[in-house]
């Protein structure tokens, strides 16, 4: 059965589930959600997310959203990313739940304010949600580095789920100014997580699919 990744490829949580893919080599069709257009507030769409949110995975009657959700089923249909040893496949799984309830909020407003509202021409940047931002990439970005100075990846020497969805909102790094100056190890890891083929195959893929990116 096919799957589909229904994406608006520029965005990370888009990058995320297609690198995945791609990284797995897990065969997939892209089906554009068009922001500019409200695809994603159409009935049709809500019937596969009534959250009218992107990604959504959609294999036959099987629909998945929340970007690490699908990072999971994919993981789990090839093998290569998910630890087969259960405390440390939980140890990667633990830093995904990390991401969707700290990191991706944090990296979130800085998306938006620097990189969202530039795209869709919606104004300047917000000083005070900035601010928001920069504190509680204070208290995150630490957590985070201290793990990476420790070992090359998240969850240990080998990447895993975990790299995947923490380390796919370093695709729109430059747009978003990410307040990272000073984590050295991020930025390492970061710069390792680039340079892989999967990755540079899926930006190719992200900006292929829109003319203006
Ligand atoms: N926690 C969700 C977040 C999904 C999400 O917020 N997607 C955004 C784009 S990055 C979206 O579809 N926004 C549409 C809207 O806000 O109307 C995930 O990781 O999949």
């Amino acid at each position: 059965m096919t799957i589909k990744l229904h994406v608006f490829p520029l965005s990370p949580r888009a990058f995320k589930v297609m690198w995945c893919a791609n990284h797995l080599g897990i065969g997939f069709e892209p089906v554009m959600v068009d922001f500019a257009k409200g695809t994603h507030r159409t009935p049709e769409f809500s019937g596969l997310n009534p959250n009218m949110r992107m990604p959504v995975l959609q294999e036959g009657d099987f629909c998945l959203w929340e970007s690490n959700a699908i990072v999971q089923y994919l993981a789990s249909l090839k093998p290569g990313l998910l630890p087969e040893d259960l405390k440390c496949r939980l140890t990667a799984v633990k830093w995904q739940f990390w991401d969707s309830a700290h990191w991706d909020p944090a990296c979130a407003i800085f998306a938006f304010e620097n990189y969202v509202k530039k795209l869709f021409g919606r104004g300047e940047a917000s000083g005070s949600e900035i601010a928001r931002g920069n504190e509680m990439f204070a208290r995150l970005a630490p957590v985070l580095d201290g793990q990476l100075q420790k070992q090359r990846y998240v969850a240990g020497d080998a990447l895993t789920v975990a790299d995947v969805s923490i380390g796919a909102m370093n695709f729109i790094s430059e747009q978003a100014k990410f307040p990272l100056e000073g984590y050295r190890a991020i930025q390492r890891w970061a710069a390792d997580l680039k340079s892989l083929p999967s990755w540079q195959n899926t930006v190719a893929q992200a900006r292929a699919s829109l003319p203006q990116a």
